[in-house]
């Protein structure tokens, strides 16, 4: 990768003169999110993970947004970028990484990570990202991709909606100026709903005369009917109480709209990315975060920095708002690297690693925790300082993490040492973000 093929659209932007910085907090934004925080239950969401351990992070948008180049930011994984709509059509599946501070800072010591990267003391996470066709109007009866692109969603805890901030794409994904993106945002949620009522209501009849014959309660009958597209019993029971409606069967074709916007909005909770923000003359963001918590975004700049760091010009941690320049640069270089200085200096960040940690940790909740063997050394059993960095809902227990590293390690269980305190914790222990534990197991 060569970073002089650093797009020169980045030389054609208009620096404006707006010094505030434009990122809202992150506890203001995670404060704000509305119903899945609202119902966000722990009990049910771990005895939902504790069934599918998996997690991932879909990326949704119309056409020509922004969604590949965004995800190859995040994943350094091949995708086809280009000016029109429709380049993506099957979806692209990658790895992108999670940010948080390493352990090894914590206990002062060099770790030798496996599952996960640790760069300068930061670790670096996996987690499945998905991106995938531009969705148009329609798509829920199938226009453009329609169908496609839903059912490439079936499986995403969390959505991240790419919108062109700077209103440059149409709803159709061709290049125009003026076009309002706050209506991308209600479109998109409307697309999603309705696939999501279109869904229920085609099964709604088989439902109801099983319900009605006394075999199955409603939430039994949902959930089987549901579960394709990843959403659980937690997320059904919200959805019902939400709607004020009762597991009675009567539900009406009103009701069952209601429910299907409300189960929408538990189970694909959607962060909005305002992308292209190096274009946007701040109208646009200033006004759309009145309403909305969205998050400004460069992915350009994001996959040039990473593509620079891969090549050794500078020294870029991602999610950082700052870089070290390396080697001589040339002029067009230096263009360039400025250019991203100042979105750096403007907005904290590029925006692209702000949007996983946002998914993963404010809206899904989840912490991260190492487990060891050597409760001194923290190494695993080859000699690994603080090899794994794992994934797991808050309130997640002792336990929850020894069937994690292993079944056989869950079933043979005995106790659990946490290596900060050296005390022995139960099986029922809860743990906490950045928690190092050794699992004590039978032989
Ligand atoms: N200025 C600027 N351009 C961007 C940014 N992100 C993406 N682009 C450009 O927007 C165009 C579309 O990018 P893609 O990543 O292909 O968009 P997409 O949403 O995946 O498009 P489809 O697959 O067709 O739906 C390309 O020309 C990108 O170079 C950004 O942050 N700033
Ligand atoms: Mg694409």
């Amino acid at each position: 990768m060569n970073f002089n093929s650093i797009k020169t659209t980045f030389r054609k932007v208009d620096h404006h003169s707006g010094t505030g910085v434009l990122r809202t907090p992150n506890a203001q934004i995670s404060a704000r999110w509305g119903l899945y925080s609202l119902y966000y239950d722990k009990k049910l969401v771990l005895n939902y993970y504790r069934k599918n351990s998996k997690m991932e992070v879909g990326i949704v948008g119309k056409p020509n947004v922004g969604k590949s180049t965004f995800f190859k930011a995040l994943t350094l994984a091949d995708a086809e970028v280009a000016n029109y709509p429709f380049t993506t059509i099957n979806a692209n599946i990658g790895v992108g990484y999670v940010r948080v501070p390493c352990a090894c800072a914590k206990f002062n010591v060099n770790c030798s990570p496996k599952n996960s990267l640790c760069v300068s003391k930061n670790r670096y996470v996996p987690v499945k990202v998905i991106d995938v066709a531009g969705l148009v109007p329609g798509a829920h009866e199938g226009r453009g991709l329609g169908n496609k692109f839903l059912d490439d969603l079936r499986q995403a805890d969390a959505l991240i909606h790419i919108i062109d901030i700077s209103g440059r794409t149409d709803e159709k994904g061709e290049p125009c100026s003026g076009h309002d993106p706050g209506e991308d945002i209600k479109f998109l949620e409307n697309e999603i709903d309705l696939w999501f009522f279109s869904i229920v209501k085609r099964n709604w009849n088989k439902i109801y005369t099983k319900v009605r014959h006394g075999k199955h309660s409603v939430l039994k009958e949902l959930s089987e009917n549901l579960s394709g597209l990843g959403i659980n019993e937690h997320h059904i029971t919200y959805a019902i109480r939400e709607t004020e409606l009762t597991e009675e069967p009567d539900w009406s074709d009103e009701d069952l709209k209601n429910f299907a916007i409300n189960l929408r909005k538990i189970s694909k909770p959607i962060i909005i990315a305002a992308n292209k923000i190096d274009l946007d003359n701040e109208k646009n963001f200033r006004r759309l975060k009145e309403n909305y918590s969205i998050i400004p975004v460069c992915s350009e700049a994001e996959l040039a920095l990473k593509k620079a760091d891969d090549a050794g010009v500078i020294e870029y941690l991602p999610g950082d708002n700052n870089f070290k320049i390396l080697k001589e640069v040339s002029d067009k270089q230096k263009h360039a690297l400025e250019f991203m200085k100042n979105i750096l200096v403007k907005f904290g960040s590029t925006g692209v690693q702000d949007c996983l940690n946002l998914a993963v940790f404010d809206v899904l909740k989840m912490i991260v925790v190492y487990p060891v063997e050597d409760e001194h050394k923290l190494m695993d059993g080859k000699g690994n300082v603080l090899p794994d960095a794992f994934l797991m809902p808050e309130g997640s227990t002792a336990i929850d993490l020894a069937y994690k590293v292993h079944t056989d390690i869950g079933d043979k269980f005995i106790g659990a040492i946490d290596c900060k305190t050296h005390m022995k914790i139960g099986r029922d222990h809860e743990l906490n973000n950045g928690d190092v534990v050794s699992i004590l197991a039978r032989r």
